[in-house]
C-alpha cells in the first residue's frame, strides 16, 4: 500500500494504477478518520477514474488541532484539499470536475458534450443539496417537523433514479460525479435516520430505486473500501453537524447501533447478510472466521501501540480536550492524551486473549483466559475493564478495519470484559 499497488484501502498512501511514481501529479489531503463525506466522494472519484495520486491524512478540527504546515497551505483548514502540480485547491465539487477534465478516461464523470444531459446533471446536483438540507432539518431539529419534507425529497430522488435505465442517475453503466455527490451523504442518512428518528430508509419499500442504486454501489470494491459503518457515522455526525434529536421511535435502534446494548455487540453474533439491520452483501461477506481473522491481523499489526492507546484512560487527560473546546469536538477524541503505563502489561495480556479468541474461536480460549484472571486483584481488573471499553468504543470503520471485522473485534473485547467482570 505504501508502494502504490493493491485495491482501494484506507491505509494506502500512494495509488499508481500501473503508472510510475514520477507520473503522480496529485496529492489528496483527506481526513484521518475517514469521517468527512466530502473527502469520501473525492477519494472515490479518484479511485473510480484510477488517477495516480498520493494521500496525506489530516485530522478534522473535531479530532484535534491541524498541523501548522497544512494551515500554511490551506489557511481555513478545509478538507478535502488537493495539490495539483503544486497548486492547492479546495471545494470537493470543483476538485472532482477539475480532476475529471485533467485526466480524461473512458468513464468521464460528467457528460460535458451533451447539453441536455449536462442540464439533467446540474438539476440532480441541485436536488442533492435539497436532500441534504431536508436531512439536516429532519435529524437536527427536535421532533418530526421536517419528516414530510425529508420523505418527499427522498421520493423525488427515487423518481429521478427511476427515470433513467440502470441503477445510476445519468443512466450508463458506471457511476458518475452525480452518483458520488449523493452517495457519501445517503450513506450517512441511513444510520442517522434510524438512530435518531427510528426511520428505516433502506428496504422499507418506499424508495426501491434508491435501494437498487445503493446496492449497485455496494458491489463496487472502490466504494465498499471507503464506506463507514452505522456506529462510526452516529459518532462522526454530531461533532460535524451538531447533536441529532431523538424521537421515541428511535429507542429500539439506539442501543443496537451505539453499543449500549449487548445485541449485535457481544458473542454470539448473528451471521451478517443482506437483510441484517446493517446489511452486508454476500460478495463482501468474509464469513465469521474471515472477519475474525481480519480483526486479529489488524490488532497484531497495531502491536503495543494499541495497548498504550487503551491505557490513556489513566493518563489524566481523557475527556479534557473536549470539555475545554465545547460542542463541536468529538466525544471520542483525546488528541495527545498521555498513556499511563501502570496497567500496560495487564491490558496487553487482555488484548492477547482477544487476539487468541479472534484467531481460534473464543470457546477454545475460555480456560486460558480464566486461569490468567484467577489471581488478579480487583483494582487491576477494574483498570483493564476501563481500558478495554475505551478501545472498544473507538474501533472505527473504514479507518481501522472493515465493518464485519470491527463487529467481531468489538464483541471479542466485550467477551474478555465479561470474563474480567465475572
Ligand atoms: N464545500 C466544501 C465542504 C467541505 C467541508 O465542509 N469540510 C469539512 C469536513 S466535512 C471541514 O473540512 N471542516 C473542517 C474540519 O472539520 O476540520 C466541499 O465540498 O469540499
Amino acid at each position: 500500500r505504501a508502494k502504490g499497488g493493491g485495491g482501494t484501502h484506507n491505509d494506502a498512501t500512494l495509488r499508481l494504477f500501473g503508472k510510475k511514481e514520477s507520473d503522480v501529479r496529485v496529492v489528496l489531503y483527506r481526513d484521518h478518520a475517514a469521517w468527512c463525506p466530502y473527502c469520501q466522494k473525492t477519494w472515490l472519484l479518484m479511485e473510480e477514474k484510477q488517477i495516480p495520486y498520493r494521500i496525506e491524512k489530516i485530522n478534522m478540527r473535531s479530532y484535534g488541532d491541524k498541523p501548522d504546515w497544512f494551515l500554511q497551505k490551506v489557511p481555513r483548514g478545509l478538507l478535502p484539499a488537493v495539490e495539483i502540480d503544486g497548486k492547492m485547491m479546495t471545494e470537493s465539487l470543483q476538485i472532482m470536475q477539475t480532476l475529471d477534465q485533467m485526466f480524461p478516461t473512458d468513464n468521464m464523470m460528467l457528460p460535458y458534450g451533451d447539453k441536455a444531459k449536462m442540464g439533467l446533471a446540474q438539476d440532480l446536483l441541485g436536488l442533492e443539496r435539497e436532500l441534504f438540507g431536508a436531512w439536516c432539518s429532519y435529524v437536527f431539529q427536535p421532533g418530526e417537523r421536517a419528516k414530510g419534507l425529508f420523505e418527499s425529497t427522498m421520493s423525488r430522488v427515487d423518481k429521478a433514479l427511476g427515470a433513467t435505465p440502470g441503477p445510476w442517475f445519468l443512466g450508463g453503466d458506471y457511476p458518475t460525479l452525480v452518483d458520488m455527490q449523493y452517495v457519501s451523504h445517503i450513506e450517512r442518512m441511513l444510520p442517522s435516520c434510524l438512530y435518531w428518528k427510528g426511520m428505516r430508509i433502506r428496504g422499507s419499500g418506499k424508495y426501491p430505486n434508491v435501494d437498487a442504486w445503493f446496492a449497485a454501489f455496494e458491489e463496487r470494491p472502490t466504494y465498499v473500501a471507503t464506506k463507514g459503518d452505522f456506529y462510526t457515522h452516529v459518532t462522526d455526525i454530531p461533532p460535524q453537524y451538531g447533536p441529532g434529536q431523538p424521537v421515541d421511535a428511535a429507542a429500539p435502534f439506539i442501543p443496537k447501533i451505539d453499543g449500549s446494548a449487548r445485541e449485535g455487540w457481544s458473542l454470539p453474533l448473528p451471521p451478517l447478510s443482506g437483510d441484517s439491520l446493517e446489511p452486508v452483501l454476500e460478495c463482501w461477506n468474509p464469513g465469521e472466521e474471515g472477519a475474525r481473522h481480519e480483526a486479529a491481523l489488524k490488532l497484531s499489526e497495531g502491536g503495543e501501540k494499541v495497548s498504550k492507546f487503551a491505557c490513556r484512560v489513566y493518563g489524566g487527560e481523557v475527556g479534557k480536550w473536549r470539555i475545554q473546546g465545547g460542542g463541536m469536538r468529538s466525544e471520542l477524541a483525546d488528541p495527545g492524551a498521555p498513556s499511563d503505563e501502570r496497567f500496560l502489561e495487564d491490558v496487553s495480556t487482555a488484548l492477547r486473549h482477544v487476539s487468541n479468541a479472534l484467531i481460534n474461536g473464543h470457546e477454545s480460549c475460555a480456560a486460558a483466559l480464566k486461569a490468567d484472571l484467577a489471581d488478579a486483584p480487583k483494582a487491576r481488573k477494574e483498570a483493564v475493564l476501563e481500558c478495554l471499553d475505551y478501545l472498544r468504543l473507538r474501533v472505527s470503520v473504514p479507518r481501522d478495519m472493515s465493518y464485519p471485522a470491527a463487529r467481531q473485534l468489538r464483541a471479542h473485547i466485550q467477551w474478555v470484559m465479561d470474563a474480567v467482570q465475572a
